[in-house]
């Protein structure tokens, strides 16, 4: 057997790799879309040189204090130099990073006073986000696990909890804010360029916390009206009937919503457009007709604890006209 020191360079290289892989741009914290997160990431990279400067000052002053010549050491405990670089120095450097920090903070309330904004709620919920658009005319429709918005329109989103403390973080677009219950909190920011990003619950919420994951996609304006007009629409009459049937004589419609139909149910996501979505389960797979038999036949193997009943005693061929129905549910 090698001794340890010839596997070390590799065990970190591959720790590395494992963290840089984190860093993709659908969900970066270094990849700013919008005002809002590119002045947060301008603020992460200024800490982030300015700590290592102070640190590297930090050695070299201890160095000399150990090895240097004995009249530098002397300067160095003496009462001024401690004054100046232990007091003087960062209350200045902190304060000055604390008022950039407001600064900051005001450009996404500038936003909030904004003409126009797009409104959307987001409802927390274990383990899973509920969606609710507010048109123009002051009705609401809900989506699930995905937020889409409209390029350079200002967008509000009131987060607020059915149950413990979440966290809304879609760093693509602005910070992480969290979802208190009794209390509504606000975020506002602006998407520059189309694109699909992800965001994630970053508060400890229970059981399947790991696996509450969304996407936010935003589309050019003209592209988005056009979804919201279809998206606002209750669901078309479909022509999988086996599907449908199964459906409602299997009870899911006492927990979901499917606009247009008998299924009224609120407690789950509404799956009234569920087929156009990106993913199913929070984030978990990608939506593709297997994946809605994945989900209906296997789901507490995929996400452990979700608060779906168990539905693994369906054939293949009723899985297979579940998903035709709810995939074509666009
Ligand atoms: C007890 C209430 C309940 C019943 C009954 C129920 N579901 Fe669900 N369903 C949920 C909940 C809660 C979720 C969210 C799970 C999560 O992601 O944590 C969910 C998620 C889903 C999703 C994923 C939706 C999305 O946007 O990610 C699909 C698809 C789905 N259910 C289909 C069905 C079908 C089909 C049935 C009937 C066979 C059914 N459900 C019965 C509560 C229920
Ligand atoms: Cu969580």
């Amino acid at each position: 057997m090698k001794p340890i020191g010839h596997r070390l360079p590799k065990l970190f290289l591959a720790i590395a790799l494992i963290a840089l892989a984190g860093c993709e741009d659908k969900q970066s914290a270094f990849a700013g879309f919008g005002p809002v997160s590119s002045r947060i990431t301008l603020l992460t990279w200024i800490m982030f040189i300015a700590a290592g400067i102070i640190t590297l000052l930090i050695c070299l002053l201890a160095a000399v204090s150990i090895y240097g010549p004995a009249g530098w050491r002397r300067g160095l405990t003496s009462e001024k130099s401690v004054v100046w670089g232990g007091v003087v120095f960062p209350v200045a450097a902190l304060s000055v990073l604390l008022f950039y920090g407001f600064s900051i903070l005001r450009t996404g309330e500038n936003l909030a006073g904004a003409e126009n904004p797009v409104r959307i709620a987001v409802v927390g919920e274990q383990w899973w986000w509920r969606v609710i658009y507010r048109h123009g005319d002051g009705r609401t429709t809900e989506s699930a696990n995905e937020v889409r918005i409209p390029t350079g329109r200002p967008v509000e989103i009131e987060l607020t909890t059915a149950d413990v403390i979440h966290s809304f973080w879609l760093p693509a677009y602005a910070g992480k804010v969290d979802m208190i219950p009794g209390h509504v909190n606000r975020l506002h920011f602006v998407a520059d360029q189309p694109g699909v990003v992800r965001g994630q619950c970053a508060e400890y919420c229970g059981g399947a916390h790991a696996l509450m994951a969304f996407y936010a996609v935003a589309m050019a304006p003209a592209d988005y009206d056009a979804w919201l007009a279809k998206e606002r629409a209750d669901a078309q009459p479909t022509a999988r009937k086996a599907g449908e049937r199964l459906f409602s004589a299997s009870g899911c419609g006492g927990c979901h919503s499917v606009r247009g139909t008998p299924a009224g149910g609120k407690v789950g996501p509404d799956l009234t457009h569920v087929g156009g979505r990106v993913s199913l389960g929070a984030g978990i797979l990608p939506n593709t007709p297997d994946s809605f038999a994945q989900w209906i036949g296997r789901h507490q193997k995929l996400k452990p604890d979700n608060l779906m009943l168990p539905f693994d005693f369906f054939s293949e061929s009723e899985l297979r006209d579940l998903s035709a129905y709810l995939k074509g549910l666009e």
